[in-house]
C-alpha cells in the first residue's frame, strides 16, 4: 500500500507544469480606449492595437472590423498594429441625474472584440502628442470577478480641489472603466464605500467616477470583467495634462512580494490595496520590495505601472516600441541569474545592475531601438517592463509574458513536456508506454538538455529511470533512440559500465543525474519527453 501512495505522489511530482496559465497569451480579448482629452492638443488621438502572433498562420478577427483589411495570416513572432477610432466619450449624464452622478454607470458600446485562431498577445496604445499611455490587455479567459481599487494618487492641479464635486468641470475625478467581455449581461457592484451596482450588457462598457475612500474598495461581478483605472487629463508638468491609466490586475487572496525596480524610484509611490486597506507608500530605497495580498501599482507623475509579483515572473516577454520616443526595457531578476538573459538573439552582457535593497534581486534598464523585441532567459524566470518617455512624460506597462518555462534553446511558446510515467516497465515496453501518452522515451545527447531535464526532475521520488539509450548487440556501441550521435556522455562517476544493455539515469539527490547501464528487462519508470516549440527570433 505504501508503494501505491508513493506512486501517486510520484505522478503528481513528476508532472512538470506545461501550463501557460500565467502567460499573457490568449485567443479572445476585449479592448477599449479611455477618453484621452489632452485639452491643449487639438490633434485627434492615435489609438492602436498591437497584436503579436506566436505561431504561424494565426488568423485574427475583430468586431467591429478595422478600417484597413485584416491580414490573412500572421507569422510566428510578427506584430501587427491596427489603428482604431473608437474612444470612450466623456461621462455624459442625463440632466436629471446630475445630482447623483456617482451612483450610476455611464454605458458605452465603444469596445473592440478581438478573436484569434491561435494564442497571441495584445497591447493597446493611445497617443495624443505627449499624452501617451499603453496597456497590456488581459485575455478574456484570464479576467476575474474581483478587483481591488487602488487609492487615488494625489496629483497637484488634478485631485487637490478638496471634495470632488461634479459641477467643477475643470478636472473630473479618476474613473473606473468596467468592460463586460462575456456573451451575457453581467451584474457588477462597487463595494467598500456606498455600494453601487448595475448591469452591463454583453460587450458594453461602464464608466463611473471613483471616490477616494480610506476603506478598501473593490469591484465584484457575477462573471469575469476587465477593469481600467483612468484619468483622461491628469496634470503633467508645464500646466499640461495627459491621459493616465492602468488595467487593474485580478484580485489576489494571498500575500505576495512585488520587487520595485529602483530605476523608476524617483518621485514614485506605490498604490496598494487589498481586502483590509488602501494605502500609498513612498518608495523606500532600503527595501525595494512591497508586500500585498492585493494590487500594487507604481505611480510617478504621468505613469501608472502595475507591478509584477514574484509568483508571476516569466521566462519570455515581448517588448513593444513607440516611434519618436525614448524606449526602455527594465529587467528584474535574481542576482544569481543575471547570466542567460537574451535580447532577441543576443546574450545580454555588461549591463549596469542595480541592487534591489533588502532583496536578492537586481535590476537594469536597457534602451531599445527596434520594434517588438523578444526578451528571454535560458534558465530562470524574471520580470520585464516596457517603459518610455519623452521629456518628462512617461508611459509603460508590464511586458506581455509569452512563456513561463525557461528553455536553453530560446523562447518556448509551447514548453517542453517531461514526464516520469506512473508504470514501471521493461526498456523495450517503455518506448511504447511513452508513445501512448504522445511522448517519446527521452534522448539526452545534448548536454544542455541533460542539465535542464536534471534540474526539473524530482529528486525525492524514484531513484532511477529509463532513458532512450541502448547498446547495440552487434557492435557493442551505445546509441540514442532519436539517432543523435553518442558523444556527450554523462556516466555516473565511479560506476564502471557493466553488462547491462540499456541506459538508466540516477535521480538520487547527489547524483547529478549520472547514467548507468541496466538489465533491459527490469521494471523501471521511464522518462518521456516532447520537444518545445521555440519561437524563431
Ligand atoms: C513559421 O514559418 C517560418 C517560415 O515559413 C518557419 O521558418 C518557422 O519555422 C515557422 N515557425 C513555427 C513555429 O512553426
Ligand atoms: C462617492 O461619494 C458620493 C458622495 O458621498 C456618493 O454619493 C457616491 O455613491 C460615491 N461613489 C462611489 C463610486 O463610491
Ligand atoms: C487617497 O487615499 C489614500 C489613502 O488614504 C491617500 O494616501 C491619498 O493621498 C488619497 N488621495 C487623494 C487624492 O486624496
Ligand atoms: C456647485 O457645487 C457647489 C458645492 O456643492 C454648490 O454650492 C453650487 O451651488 C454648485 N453650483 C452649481 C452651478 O450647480
Ligand atoms: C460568445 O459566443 C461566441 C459564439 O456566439 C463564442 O464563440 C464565444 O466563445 C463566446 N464568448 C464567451 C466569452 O463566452
Ligand atoms: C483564493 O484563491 C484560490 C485560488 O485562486 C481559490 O481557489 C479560492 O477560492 C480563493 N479563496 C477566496 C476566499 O476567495
Ligand atoms: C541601497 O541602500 C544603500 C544604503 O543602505 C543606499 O546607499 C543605496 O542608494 C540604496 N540603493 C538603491 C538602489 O536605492
Ligand atoms: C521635448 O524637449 C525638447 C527640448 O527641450 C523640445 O524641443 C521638444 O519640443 C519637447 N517635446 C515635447 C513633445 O514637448
Ligand atoms: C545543444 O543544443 C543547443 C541548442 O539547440 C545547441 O546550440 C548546442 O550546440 C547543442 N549542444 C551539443 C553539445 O550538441
Ligand atoms: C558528435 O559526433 C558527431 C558525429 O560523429 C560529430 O559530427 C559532432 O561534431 C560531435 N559533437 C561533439 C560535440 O563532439
Ligand atoms: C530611466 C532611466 O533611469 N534610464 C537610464 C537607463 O540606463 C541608461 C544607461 O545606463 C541611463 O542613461 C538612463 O538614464
Amino acid at each position: 500500500m505504501t508503494r501505491t501512495s508513493g506512486l501517486v505522489f510520484l505522478l503528481l511530482a513528476a508532472q512538470i507544469p506545461a501550463s501557460q496559465t500565467l502567460t499573457s497569451t490568449g485567443k479572445e480579448f476585449i479592448v477599449v480606449f479611455p477618453e484621452n482629452i489632452a485639452y491643449y492638443h487639438p490633434s485627434s488621438p492615435e489609438n492602436k492595437i498591437w497584436i503579436t502572433a506566436l505561431h504561424n498562420d494565426t488568423v485574427i478577427t475583430m468586431s467591429p472590423s478595422p478600417a484597413e483589411e485584416l491580414p490573412q495570416n500572421l507569422a510566428a513572432g510578427e506584430t501587427k498594429s491596427f489603428e482604431r477610432t473608437e474612444e470612450l466619450g466623456k461621462l455624459d449624464f442625463n440632466n436629471n441625474l446630475i445630482s447623483t452622478p456617482f451612483k450610476v454607470f455611464s454605458i458605452s458600446d465603444k469596445s473592440i472584440r478581438i478573436t484569434s485562431s491561435k494564442d497571441v498577445v495584445v497591447q493597446a496604445i493611445s497617443i495624443r502628442k505627449r499624452s501617451v499611455q499603453s496597456a497590456l490587455v488581459i485575455p478574456a479567459d484570464k479576467l476575474s470577478m474581483k478587483y481591488f481599487l487602488p487609492p487615488v494618487p494625489e496629483i497637484e492641479g488634478t485631485t487637490d480641489q478638496g471634495v470632488l464635486v461634479v459641477n467643477v468641470t475643470e478636472r473630473g475625478p479618476f474613473r473606473l472603466i468596467i468592460i463586460n467581455p462575456s456573451n451575457d449581461t453581467v451584474k457588477v457592484a462597487i463595494k467598500g464605500g456606498d455600494e453601487i451596482s448595475g448591469d452591463i450588457e454583453s460587450g458594453k462598457v461602464a464608466q463611473i467616477w471613483v471616490n477616494n475612500t480610506s476603506t478598501p474598495q473593490f469591484v465584484e461581478a457575477d462573471k469575469p470583467v476587465a477593469v481600467f483605472f483612468s484619468h483622461p487629463c491628469a496634470m503633467q508638468y508645464d500646466c499640461t495634462c495627459g491621459l493616465l491609466h492602468a488595467m487593474l490586475p485580478p484580485a489576489k487572496n494571498h500575500t505576495v512580494k512585488f520587487p520595485v525596480p529602483p530605476v523608476l524610484a524617483e518621485q514614485a509611490s506605490i498604490l496598494l490595496s487589498d481586502q483590509h486597506s488602501r494605502r500609498r507608500e513612498h518608495f523606500r530605497s532600503h527595501s525595494a520590495v512591497v508586500q500585498s495580498a492585493g494590487t500594487a501599482i507604481l505611480y510617478r507623475p504621468t505613469l501608472l505601472l502595475t507591478l509584477i509579483p514574484e509568483e508571476e515572473f516569466g521566462s519570455c516577454f515581448v517588448v513593444p516600441f513607440i516611434e519618436n520616443k525614448k524606449n526602455f526595457l527594465i529587467i528584474v531578476v535574481h542576482n544569481e541569474h543575471k547570466d542567460g538573459i537574451h535580447i532577441g538573439k543576443v546574450p545580454l552582457k555588461n549591463a549596469d545592475w542595480l541592487e534591489l535593497n533588502g532583496t536578492d534581486y537586481v535590476s537594469t534598464n536597457i534602451s531599445t531601438s527596434s520594434p517588438n523585441t523578444f526578451v528571454w532567459h535560458t534558465s530562470s524566470t524574471m520580470a520585464v517592463y516596457f517603459v518610455g518617455n519623452e521629456n518628462n512624460t512617461w508611459f509603460g506597462n508590464p511586458a506581455p509574458v509569452v512563456s513561463v518555462t525557461p528553455d536553453f534553446r530560446g523562447c518556448a511558446v509551447t514548453p517542453e513536456v517531461i514526464k516520469i510515467l506512473d508504470d514501471a516497465n521493461s526498456w523495450q515496453n517503455s518506448i511504447q508506454s511513452c508513445e501512448d501518452t504522445g511522448l517519446n522515451l527521452i534522448s539526452l545527447s545534448n548536454n544542455s538538455l541533460q542539465k535542464q531535464v536534471c534540474s526539473k526532475l524530482p529528486k525525492n521520488g524514484v531513484q532511477k529511470v529509463w532513458i532512450g539509450m541502448r547498446r547495440s548487440s552487434m557492435t557493442g556501441d551505445w546509441y540514442w533512440l532519436n539517432n543523435d550521435p553518442f558523444n556527450n556522455t554523462n556516466w555516473a562517476p565511479g560506476e564502471q559500465v557493466g553488462d547491462g544493455q540499456c541506459g538508466v539515469m540516477s535521480l538520487k539527490s547527489s547524483s547529478n543525474c549520472g547514467w548507468n547501464d541496466e538489465d533491459c528487462c527490469k521494471a523501471i519508470h521511464p522518462v518521456c519527453y516532447r520537444d518545445p516549440v521555440i519561437l524563431q527570433i
